[in-house]
């Protein structure tokens, strides 16, 4: 079509085509899974966009399982996702951020095969919708073996390298659509005039450098040893691959990674040592960036632990996260087991404690 600037392009929808032409005996299910999901998003989109006009703002005025406000754009967010998988035959439970127990669908009489698990966080980072910030869906795909019988609690508790496809939606300046099956990370962004997602980032890679770390700096005191003496180190700048590192910090998880994800950056969220606590869900956003980083060249890992080879133990469980390049995700398990070492060397070296 002379003159009209048009040219071929990959949308959401022929990329995932294509991929499953890759497997002659696939049902077809997975790839309408990650259509629906597509689906899905452009709905939250269109909320969130709107969310000004619509009186949607403010807080709901209930909290969910962790005792957080909801706000009400986490509860539209939650029922357009749950209402997406509802009707799939091949869905045999989902899971919510959002929400303390698994919910599992009975399976039909026409359901043959494994079925699958949906987990996600509707809308993660959405205590910054007020101030118009960035916020994100998350979401992850199991597989539940045995398609004819209810799934159970064991089905949901899988490690994420158990994931057969993860990825997020970006509601920023444009809404993006990046997900993986385990063949590299591809970003689609929302065309607003055509209503399409459309191929945009193929074959995502995480730069090899250190433009940018983020982490809530206010918890510096309540971090461990190896924590600051990692943060330290990158502050300090002795070394030249830090030279230009830039602290930037949103506080909406989907934000921050993407933006680390295409620059190159470490993310971090340690473990509160006054508390304990850690503050990021395993199955609901840890494991799905952990999925998509390694797919982009990168690392996850609470510094003891590879985050993929993490199992959980309840579908609320928390755990330090830090991801980003290769280098420097390295450079800090490195320096979590010289601490550890050297304490453990400490610990030996005192005489034994005496009995009063
Ligand atoms: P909200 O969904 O309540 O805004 O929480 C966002 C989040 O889970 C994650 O997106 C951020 O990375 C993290 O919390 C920020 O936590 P801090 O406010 O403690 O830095």
């Amino acid at each position: 079509m002379a003159g009209s600037g048009w040219h071929d392009f990959d949308t959401l929808e022929s990329f995932i085509a294509k991929e499953q032409r890759r497997y002659p005996e696939s049902r077809g299910v997975f790839a309408d899974l990650l259509r629906r999901v597509g689906v899905a998003s452009k709905v939250i989109s269109a909320k969130v966009q709107k969310a000004g006009l619509l009186d949607v703002l403010g807080k709901q005025g209930s909290k969910n399982v962790q005792d957080e406000e909801q706000a009400k754009l986490d509860v539209i967010a939650n029922e357009i996702m749950k209402a997406t998988f509802h009707w799939m035959p091949l869905v045999g439970g989902i899971a919510t951020e959002e929400e303390e127990d698994y919910i599992a669908y009975p399976p039909r009489s026409d359901t043959e095969g494994d079925r699958y698990i949906v987990c996600f966080d509707p809308l993660d980072g959405s205590s910054n919708i007020d101030a118009n910030v960035s916020v994100g869906t998350i979401f992850s795909i199991h597989r539940a073996e045995g398609g004819s019988r209810m799934c159970e609690e064991k089905d949901f508790l899988q490690p994420g390298s158990k994931q057969l496809a993860a990825g997020y939606v970006i509601y920023g300046s444009s809404t993006m659509f990046v997900f993986t099956t385990g063949h590299g990370v591809h970003g689609f962004t929302l065309d607003p005039e055509v209503g399409e997602y459309v191929l945009s980032h193929e074959g995502i890679r995480i730069p090899d450098k250190c433009t940018c770390f983020s982490a809530n700096e206010a918890n510096y005191p309540k971090w461990d040893e190896p924590t600051r003496r990692f943060v330290d180190y990158v502050r300090s700048r002795e070394d030249p691959r830090y030279q230009k590192t830039s602290s930037r910090y949103i506080g909406s998880l989907v934000a921050d990674f993407h933006r680390n994800l295409l620059y190159g950056g470490v993310f971090m969220y340690p473990t509160n040592q006054a508390t304990g606590e850690d503050k990021l869900r395993l199955m609901f956003e840890c494991g799905p960036l952990a999925m998509i980083i390694e797919q982009a060249g990168g690392l996850a890992t609470t510094g003891r632990v590879r985050i993929l080879d993490v199992r959980p133990t309840d579908m609320q469980q928390t755990v330090p996260l830090v991801i980003g390049p290769r280098r420097e995700v390295e450079l800090y398990e490195k320096m979590v087991r010289d601490f550890d070492i050297s304490s453990g060397a400490r610990r030996a070296s005192l005489p034994p404690p005496t009995a009063e």
